[in-house]
Formats: structure tokens, sequence, C-alpha cells
């Protein structure tokens, strides 16, 4: 098997360009046409291709080199004999060396004439390119356009170029569009000029500058030209003309066929560059809740969004460090997650809240004894257990506390799955208890205990987080009077529950000590009015105090 070095094709006028990306390694099986390195200049970036099918023995070029034509980019162990002849075959310097196809300039144009009446500017000649794609435009009509501005860029498969305008004038008017494809000789724009002629001569499109399109290599017939005016007054790579992020076409491609705007993804390849593992990377944020598309936060301010979106001034800004010291830890995916939805859900529903108590001493001292005679099962019983009984009991009652809004529709769920928020170290997680109709409260204990365990240890399935009907969250273990719950949407009402305390409460002839429970009942008010919540609380309150109504 032989030795192939695989080399720089002809990169026409460019002299000298930097390797920005490796895109294979030692040890890699690269198929002949497959995309080695990318290279740029301040106007194109090209992938360079393989010449030859193989395993990569050895790379000859490292990040930020810079490379011309000839240099040797890596030495392939070619698949077979008839393996090098698709480089070799156009490569008239090298026999045991794979140059590429040798690639034609572009003839110089003669200087554009003097104009000041309407000038009509058309693609230069990009060599064997057909129908590239226009993918930014950077001028709109009534700009001014001086020499060499870049007025749109186009990509191949293996290169994008910046097309630079002729001469200087206005943009009277423009004739393509992002998506469009063009060729050589097509209109792109009409300036009203008024230039002279040594401007003009200067941006002769096809004379100016030549780019080679590395993905002509394996076909020798092809004169691939890439024009792209390197005369022009170069942007820095990283900090690309008009904020056109700084990546390479398959980057480029990979990210629309995603539909991840690059302009949002953070470079941190050389120079900011925005790689391939930036894209995925921002795709895992976006898709995990951790962050949100500038649209997305336009749609629905949720995720740490500013407030732009509301009309609201912005969150303060504050150096917190001026005024002491201080120590800044990431919040946790899950805390992340869970604040995005309860913005979304304090912002978007038309929240009231309606505290009421209920009287729990027959249900406590009945929830004691139980606790007592089960005392070997090992299922322990506490208050939330006999709550989701007796607030399934009310949604049946009230079926629209049950229900969702599907538009203008409401729809009524014929089953009650029921979610408890629980405490974790990682944030607030709510697991779902599913079919509570069906099932005693004992058996509602022990599910209960083994899901916020789960929730406990990180260990929730998604299945067993979803398709709540109704939410409660119960601080009674740890204390606290009354609070105002957040719903969580799709679902229409919560529950909030707190510490219940013994109470002088007036029978009609004297205080009686009763054990109380605050309840606080969050409502959708598109969906329930708060006649309907106060019915809805009491209804609860009775059940509580007499937990025989469940029955009935
Ligand atoms: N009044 C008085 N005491 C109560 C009570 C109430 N309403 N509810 C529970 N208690 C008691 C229990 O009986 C238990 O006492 P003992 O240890 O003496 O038996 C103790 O408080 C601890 O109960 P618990 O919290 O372990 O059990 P639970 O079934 O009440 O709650 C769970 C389970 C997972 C919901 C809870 O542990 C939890 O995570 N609560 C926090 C929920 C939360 O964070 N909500 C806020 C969401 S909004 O940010």
């Amino acid at each position: 098997m032989a030795l192939v070095e695989v080399k720089v094709p002809d990169i026409g006028d460019f002299d000298e360009v930097a390797v920005i990306e490796l895109l294979v390694k030692v040890g890699d099986t690269v198929k002949a046409e497959q995309s080695l390195i990318t290279v740029e200049s301040d106007k194109a970036s090209m992938e360079i291709p393989s010449s030859t099918a193989g395993v990569v023995k050895e790379l000859r070029v490292k990040l930020g080199d810079k490379v011309k034509e000839g240099s040797v980019v890596l030495v392939v162990e070619a698949a077979s004999a008839a393996a090098a002849p698709v480089a070799a075959a156009s490569a008239p310097t090298a026999v045991a060396s794979a140059a590429p196809a040798p690639v034609a300039t572009a003839p110089a144009a003669p200087a554009p004439p003097a104009a000041s009446g309407p000038i009509d500017i058309h693609v230069p000649d990009i060599g064997d390119f057909k129908d590239v794609a226009v993918i930014e435009v950077f001028v709109k009509p009534g700009d001014t356009i001086k020499v060499e501005q870049s007025l749109i860029t186009v990509e191949s498969d293996k290169a994008s170029m910046e097309i630079p305008s002729s001469h200087a004038g206005v943009l009277k008017e423009l004739k393509v569009k992002v998506g469009d494809t063009v060729n050589i000789g097509d209109l792109l724009a009409i300036l009203e000029g008024s230039v002279s002629v040594a401007a003009t001569a200067v941006a002769a499109p096809a004379a100016v500058a030549v780019a080679a399109a590395p993905a002509a290599v394996s076909a020798p017939t092809a004169v691939a030209v890439a024009a792209a005016a390197v005369a022009a007054p170069a942007h820095a790579p990283g900090a690309s003309t008009l904020g056109l992020p700084h990546a390479s076409p398959s980057v480029r491609k990979f990210a629309r066929e995603l539909g991840v705007p690059l302009e949002e993804v953070k470079g941190q390849g050389p120079k900011g560059r925005i790689t391939q593992d930036d894209v995925q990377a921002f795709t895992k944020a976006v898709m995990s809740g951790a962050t949100q598309t500038k649209a997305q936060a336009a749609k629905a301010p949720a995720g740490g969004g500013d407030g732009a979106g509301l009309g609201l001034i912005p969150w303060p800004k504050v150096d917190f460090a001026k005024f002491g010291p201080i120590e800044r830890k990431e919040m946790g995916r899950i805390k992340k997650i869970s604040g995005a939805n309860l913005l979304r859900n304090a912002v978007m529903i038309p929240a009231v809240t309606n505290h009421d108590d209920a009287d729990i001493t027959d249900l406590e001292a009945f929830r004691v004894s139980t606790n007592k005679e089960n005392e070997k099962s090992g299922v322990k019983v506490t208050m939330l257990a006999f709550l989701i009984k007796a607030c399934v009991a009310a949604l049946k009652k009230y079926p629209e506390f049950n229900s969702s809004l599907d538009g203008d529709a409401l729809v009524y769920k014929n089953y009650w799955h029921i979610g408890f928020a629980a405490d974790t170290p990682n944030g607030l997680m709510v697991p779902v208890i599913r079919d509570c109709d069906k099932k005693g409260v004992l058996q509602i204990s022990q599910e209960m205990s083994e899901l916020a365990k789960k929730a406990r240890d990180g260990k929730l399935g998604p299945a067993e987080m979803t398709g709540a009907t109704f939410t409660i969250s119960s601080l009674g273990g740890i204390g606290g009077k009354y609070f105002t719950p957040i719903i969580n949407a799709p679902e229409v009402a919560i529950l909030g529950v707190c510490k219940s305390t013994m109470e002088p409460v007036w029978d009609g002839k004297a205080f009686q000590p009763r054990l109380m429970l605050p309840l606080s009942l969050t409502w959708d008010h598109r969906v329930i009015d708060g006649a309907a919540a106060a019915r809805f609380n009491a209804f609860l309150g009775q059940i509580l105090s007499d937990f025989r109504r469940v029955l009935l």
C-alpha cells in the first residue's frame, strides 16, 4: 500500500492561508474528496479535500499553520493502488504525491469604464461553481456602496465567498435575496454610479482575486475559481463584517440544517471561530432549556429573558463585588429548567389565590392511629396522602379544575393524576402519582415516598414527571401559614398547603381547640371564577373535616 502525500491544491492568488480547522485525525479512514482541513483568507473559507481514499497516517499541519499551494496537509496510506490516480492523474508534478487538480485563474478582465449613470453589478467569474446559494445579503437599496465592499455571501458545499462591488455608488436595486442561487454573469444589483475609472478598475471582479475551490480536485477537467476580492480591506477573522458569524461553510450548513441561528452561537475555536462542536453544544443547551434562542425569548420571555419582550426596562446589572465579597455559582440544570417554566407560568397565567383553613382535628387523630396500626408495614401515612385523595373528590365535583386550556377550548380529563412538589438537593421537582381515584391512601402514601426518594436521588424518569392534572405543593412538614403557589401549566390550578396549628375555633357557644390546616388555592382566572374557587376550597375543607364524605 502506497503512502500518499495530500497537498494543498492551487488556491489561486491566495498566497498563504491559515489552517482554522482540522477535520480528521491520525487513524481516521478518509474517502476521496472528504474534507480534511478548513483554510481561510479574509474573504473566503475553503475546505481542502483528500485526493485519495485511505487511512490517515500522519498530519503535517496544525491549527494556525499557514499553508499555500503544494504544502503537504497529511500522509494517507492509500486504500488501493487505484485510489491514488484520482489525484495523481490530475497532478502533473507528482506521482507518489497526490497533488490536486490544477486550478486555473480567471483571465484578467478589462477595467470597467467610468460610469455616472446606472451601473449593473454582475456575479464575477466564480469558475466552475454553478448555482451557488446566496446566504447573506449585506446591503439594501439606498446604501452608499464603496468599491470592493462586500454585497453578498455565496456558498457552495465547500467554500463560502463574499462578492464585492466592482463600482462605487448608491444602491438602486438589489436583484437577489437570501436563498436565491446565482451563476457567473447574473445581475446582482444596480447602482447609481459616480465613480472614476481608477476606482472601478481596482475591483474588476474577475481580475482581482481568485480563490481555488478544492472541491474540484477529483474532476480533472474542472477549473474551479472562486472570485473574491482579496484586495478589499480585510475584516479580521472572528470579527467578520456586519456581524457575519465566523464559521466554515460546512458548519454553516450544519447550523442551517438544525435551524441554529449561527449569530447567537459563541465560537470557541481559534479567534472565536464557530465550530461544529459549538453548534452542537448550543443545540443541546436549547433542547435542555438551559438557554433560549432570541426568537424563543421574544415569543415567550421565560428563560432568563431580560424582559425586553414584555416591554419592560432591562434587568438591573449590578456589580455586587463593589459592595462586598461575593461568590458566583452557576445554577444547576433542574433549577434553570424549573425557573424558566415558573417564569412563563407566572407571566402568562392570570392567577388568583384563595386562602382558607380546614379543620383536620379528627383526620389527624385518624392518621396517627392508622400509622400506629401500620407501624409494622413500614408505610407511613402523611397528611399529604389524605389531601391527594380529598382533592380528587373535589376535582370530580368541580371538573374545570381538572382541565386544560387548548386555544379557545377546555380539555376535561377523565383521569386524576396528581403531581406533588418535592424539594430535592437539585431543586424543585414534581413527581406524578397516576390514577389517584383508583388508589387508597396507603397505596398513595407508599408511591409518594418512593417517588420522593427517586426525586431526591435524581432518578425520576420523564414519565414519572408528566401527565399531572392537578398539583399539590405541601410545605406542611416545614412551616409557614399561607403562600401563593405558581400553577404548573398546562394545569389550571394548584393547592398550596402549610403547617397545621391548633387554633381556637368558635363553635357557636365557645372557642374550641381545633387543628387547622392552611390551604392556598391558586387558579387560572381564564378558566375558573372566584366563586368556583371558594366553593372548591369550602368543599375540600368539608371533606378534610369529615373524611367519610370522600365516599359520597
Ligand atoms: N401540618 C403539620 N405537619 C405536617 C404537615 C402539615 N400540613 N404535613 C406534613 N407534616 C409533618 C409530617 O406528618 C411529618 O411529621 P412526622 O415526621 O412527625 O411524622 C413531617 O411533617 C415531615 O413530613 P414530610 O415532609 O416528610 O412528608 P410529606 O408527605 O408531608 O411531604 C414531600 C413529602 C416530598 C412533599 C416533602 O418532603 C417536600 O418535599 N415538601 C416540600 C415541597 C415544596 O418544596 N413545595 C414548595 C414548592 S414552591 O417552591
